[in-house]
């Protein structure tokens, strides 16, 4: 049998079936072969087979190919952990204020996603950004990704996001606190716990602690636990220059094939931030994501970007 995970926990899947038939799941044996190395081998959005068991048990043997994911760097285990998969789109949720807005977390969380589209959510407008804010918000629609602002708690603007999910498997990933499962009940009606924010520290309490796919009408969500900080994962770091479109479109005239864009001659992406043309902001933002990254590139990735 074949089916999606849409929850899972304590290495325990709750699989749907093609029927609409859900079954508790756990890996047949010790470990799935497709997932060897991994921090975790299933996660929310995959397709697996499974032989089924008495009582809506099941035992799964499988694990499809990922047609796409998220995932990020997981310090603790020094792995790469995936959080869910085969989704068409990811929702980046950021708020103004409670968290802050934080556009270099927004650019970590790009890079950290891999063959899906990404869209900037921007929750909590019912609280105004300042205008240098706004400005680093709507570079991004400049970029070419498609921005909203919303309200979970007022539903300012709601329906019109909730336009841009028809038909779509959409995951909601961030900063802990920026309201991805206040969304989600605003969309749903559904009653996700909420969290409160940490008064003293101006951030969320992790309030989500596991990836959950909910079915809406002709959309499926997938809500996830946010994170403090997020790194990307361990990976060739020229893929992280490929989740900055403006420096991917440069690079094609860099001298080096395969620039890194740090100190490189002839490096046409340093060229346009000095002429003002592609954000400084976002050029520090990319080089302190392959910063975070040095200890862990392997040694040719190192040479690199010490620019030896
Ligand atoms: N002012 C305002 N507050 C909001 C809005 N949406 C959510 N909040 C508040 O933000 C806090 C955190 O909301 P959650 O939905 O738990 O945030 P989350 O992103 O799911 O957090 P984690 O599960 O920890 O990742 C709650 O106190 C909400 O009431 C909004 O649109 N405006
Ligand atoms: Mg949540
Ligand atoms: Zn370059």
């Amino acid at each position: 049998m074949t089916g999606t995970v849409l929850r899972s926990i304590n290495n325990i899947y709750s699989v749907r079936n093609s029927g609409g038939e859900v079954y508790s799941c756990r890996i047949k044996g010790k470990q799935l072969s497709q997932a060897k190395g991994e921090y975790n081998p299933i996660v929310v959005g995959d397709v697996v087979d499974f032989t089924p068991g008495d009582a809506m048990e099941g035992l799964v043997t499988y694990r499809h190919e990922r047609r796409s994911a998220f995932a990020r760097w997981n310090d603790k285990r020094s792995l790469n952990q995936t959080i869910c998969s085969n989704m068409d789109v990811v929702a980046c949720v950021c708020s103004v204020e409670s968290p802050p807005f934080r556009p270099r977390f927004i650019d970590r969380v790009i890079a950290c996603c891999k063959g899906v589209q990404v869209m900037i959510v921007l929750n909590k407008c019912d609280i105004l950004l300042t205008e240098e804010e706004l400005e680093r918000f709507t570079l991004y629609k400049k970029l070419g990704y498609q921005t909203v602002s919303v309200s979970a708690e007022t539903g300012e603007n709601v329906k019109a996001f909730v336009k841009l999910l028809e038909g779509k498997t959409v995951a909601f990933v961030g900063q802990s606190g920026v309201g991805k499962s206040s969304l989600v009940n605003r969309i749903l009606g559904t009653s996700q716990k909420v969290g409160d924010l940490n008064a003293k520290y101006n951030r969320g309490n992790h309030t989500t602690n596991h990836a959950l796919m909910l079915d809406g009408p002709g959309f499926t969500l997938i809500d996830t636990p946010g994170f403090r900080e997020i790194s990307v994962p361990h990976d060739d770091p020229r893929l992280v220059a490929s989740s900055f479109p403006e420096m991917a479109e440069a690079s094609a005239k860099c001298a080096y094939d395969g620039c890194l864009h740090v100190n490189e001659p002839g490096c046409e992406v340093i060229r346009l931030v000095e002429k003002g043309k592609i954000n400084a902001d976002r050029y520090e933002s990319y080089l302190r994501i392959l910063d975070s990254m040095e200890d862990r590139l392997p040694v040719w990735g190192r040479k690199c970007s010490k620019g030896q």
